[in-house]
């Protein structure tokens, strides 16, 4: 399988992020990166090339042309208020009995496009999130030109973020941006399956009234679990949309058997759809150990279900999201490339 990538990812490197109440050094950080591509050559698992360059308009096909000003310009606006010291960051959000403006000033405007304080933006960010949208492009147009599969390796992550909000680690949707890709270059129905440990809020939202997308997200139950505020059961999708929304959430301490099972019923619906392609929102932050999530996947687990998705027979791209724990990252990544390599 061939891996999309590019050093650009190390434009984004945060200071802090805010976790349990107080500041530490952010979990998804460079190192991640560095361990998966040292894994993959270490297995000699296939081809890694550079990404093409595609520039704003597949962006635009997602997000929203202000929330792009935005981030592009963020930076340099809070630069001049607050100086170069510190990261970018909201500290208020426009929650109920508030209003939704959009306020000219970059303290406000933080808020007003974000939804938490563990997603810094440094002066080179901008670099770094178009970078990954170019790996996830890049993908596309491979398995567009034959290939059955395709890892599109970068970061930051994307599914949290939906067409004018960012948070959770990800500023563009990556994953969706792809999705629409496939879409615009002739697909008529597109399957994302996302089996990040936390749910997809962005992707969902962004697809939520389209019945030409699928959206199957196995996560933690935002009852506990961060997003809190959208991945329940009872998300079906909406208007057009509806019954092409599924969520599985799964309590604290879910082992493989249950994991399996909603995967099984997760592909069984994407089978059900007959997408042209699947996408898949490939986070390894179910595993036992991570630091931040709190299921308990094995690496091994990681064969399986590679495996399981593979059996969709379908041009599939791996879009990385998440994943924290960086001393298995490496060996959990590829144990899933590899399930479905070796299906
Ligand atoms: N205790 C991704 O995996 N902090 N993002 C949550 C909950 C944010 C995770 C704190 C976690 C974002 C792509
Ligand atoms: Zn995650």
């Amino acid at each position: 399988m061939i891996t999309i990538y590019s050093e650009d990812h190390r434009l984004h490197h945060g200071q802090y992020e805010l976790i349990a109440g107080g500041f530490v050094p952010p979990f998804e950080n460079p190192t991640r990166l560095d361990i998966i591509i040292s894994r993959l050559k270490e297995k000699n698992f296939g081809e890694i090339k550079p990404p093409n360059e595609y520039g704003l308009d597949p962006i635009l096909r997602v997000h929203t042309e202000d929330f792009i000003n935005f981030l592009r310009t963020a930076y340099d606006e809070w630069y001049e208020l607050h100086g170069g010291e510190k990261d970018a960051m909201p500290i208020t959000w426009p929650t109920r009995h508030l209003r939704q403006v959009v306020p000219k000033g970059i303290n406000g405007k933080l808020g007003y496009y974000s939804f938490d304080a563990a997603t810094p933006i440094t002066s080179t960010t901008w670099q770094a999130i178009t970078s990954a949208v170019n790996v996830a492009l890049t993908g596309v147009d491979l398995i567009k030109e034959g290939q059955r599969a395709v890892f599109s390796l970068c970061r930051p992550p994307g599914h949290h973020a939906a067409k004018d909000l960012y948070a959770g680690y990800c500023f563009f949707n990556n994953a969706a941006i792809a999705t629409q890709a496939f879409i615009d270059k002739g697909a008529e129905r597109v399957a994302i399956l996302d089996i990040d440990y936390h749910h997809g809020n962005g992707t969902q939202a962004i697809f939520y009234d389209r019945s030409d997308v699928l959206f199957v997200s196995l996560h933690g139950d935002p009852d506990q679990e961060y997003p809190y505020f959208l991945g329940y059961k009872e998300e079906i999708g909406t208007g057009k949309g509806e019954g092409f929304n599924k969520n599985f959430p799964m309590p604290w301490g879910t082992l493989w058997p249950v994991y399996k099972d909603a995967l099984d019923q997760g592909i069984d619906s994407i089978q059900n759809f007959k997408p042209d392609a699947l996408v898949v929102s490939t986070g390894v932050d179910t595993f036992e150990k991570d630091p931040i999530s709190k299921f308990k996947l094995k690496s091994e687990n990681y064969l399986e279900m590679g495996n399981m998705i593979e059996s969709l027979s379908l041009p599939t791209l791996f879009v990385m999201e998440g994943g924290y724990a960086v001393d298995e990252i490496g060996i959990n990544t590829v144990n899933l490339l590899s399930g479905f390599e070796e299906a």
